[in-house]
């Protein structure tokens, strides 16, 4: 990718799109773009077609997509299934029918087997069964991911794909019943503290293993990926480090000083019991995560409280 190379985000109000924003400014990467899901819907694949046609992007990191925690996956696997689908075939063709120079697609930790042997390599794709609660979501990214693949193996092109682990940071959805983890606990928490809660609920019986990466990183090995890695096999993007969601909780609790009980439901889904990535691969390809888990906790809470409504 040179400077003045026409880059499009999609999704690049997102979580993940508007952290690579970020990075590909910071870089020095000037001609980047981002339509918002009302100037184009990604789901319309003559819209999406003309759109391509129009502005001709020459690199794409495809990170649109619908997202959310287990309850949202758990509760709504047909839209998950068909949105992120739809999104795909349209972005994925209309790159290859416009001869884009490169595409990166996002997928998700999510797609490997709910027992694959822990830490993860990138070949356990697809040897055991999905995670039930988010199957839709899983199947369509390994679609996108398979997509990728073929289009390489049949007519060159150029596409790769990255698999994060759970990402977290600023402009994440802190909505209680659609988000994940993460920004769920630093809400319920700051919320416990403020209103003098005796105790904050956490779902689940607080055992499930999860990798957590912050999104600047994820978008600094997006970008990094990008200018390096023209390879077939998809990359695994993560810490290497994991904890349990009570060790999380206590160090939300903590970072936001709320000093009440945990209460764990153990009716809510726990989801998969650990999904710990292998990264060996990432990092013999000369990228590492830098962000500690404390301090992206700390960071994410600070633009929390200022960018959380004050009438909440
Ligand atoms: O982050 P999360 O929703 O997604 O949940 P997954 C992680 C764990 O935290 C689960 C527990 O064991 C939850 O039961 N948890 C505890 C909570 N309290 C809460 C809470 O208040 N809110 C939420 N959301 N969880 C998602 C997939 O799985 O991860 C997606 O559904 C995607 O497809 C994403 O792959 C990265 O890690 O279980």
């Amino acid at each position: 990718m040179n400077k003045d190379s026409k880059i499009y985000v999609a999704g690049h109000k997102g979580l993940v799109g508007s952290a690579i924003v970020r990075n590909l400014r910071a870089r020095g990467y000037e001609n980047i773009i981002g339509r918002s899901h009302s100037e184009l819907d990604l789901t319309n694949a003559d819209k999406v077609r003309e759109f391509f046609k129009e502005q001709k992007p020459e690199y794409v990191f495809l990170a649109a997509a619908k997202v959310g925690g287990i309850n949202a996956n758990n509760k709504a696997p047909a839209d998950f299934i068909y949105e992120n689908l739809m999104i795909e075939c349209n972005v994925i063709k209309a790159a290859h029918d416009s001869k884009i120079k490169k595409l990166l697609f996002l997928g998700s930790s999510c797609i490997y087997p709910k027992m694959c042997p822990q830490p993860i390599k990138e070949e356990y794709l697809l040897s055991g069964y999905l995670e039930e609660t988010n199957e839709g979501y899983a199947l369509a990214k390994i679609s996108g991911l398979k997509m990728c693949q073929f289009f390489k193996k049949q007519y060159r092109d150029n596409f790769i794909s990255v698999m994060p682990t759970n990402l977290y940071g600023p402009n994440d959805n802190f909505d209680l019943q659609t988000s994940h983890v993460m920004p769920a606990l630093i809400r319920k928490f700051h919320e416990a503290k403020i209103n003098n809660k005796p105790y904050v609920e956490i779902w689940g019986t607080g055992k499930p293993l999860r990798e957590f990466l912050h999104v600047d990183d994820m978008a600094d090995a997006c970008v990094y990926l990008m200018e390096n890695y023209d390879g077939e096999e998809h990359v695994n993007i993560g810490t290497g480090r994991e904890v349990t969601i009570r060790k999380l909780a206590k160090i939300i609790a903590n970072i936001v000083g709320y000093k009440g009980e945990l209460k764990f439901d153990d009716s809510k889904p726990d989801g998969t019991p650990r999904k710990l990535l292998d990264v060996n691969k990432l990092n013999s390809l000369g990228w590492r995560y830098k962000i500690e888990l404390e301090e992206g906790i700390k960071e994410v809470y600070q633009w929390f409280i200022k960018n959380y409504p004050k009438d909440n």
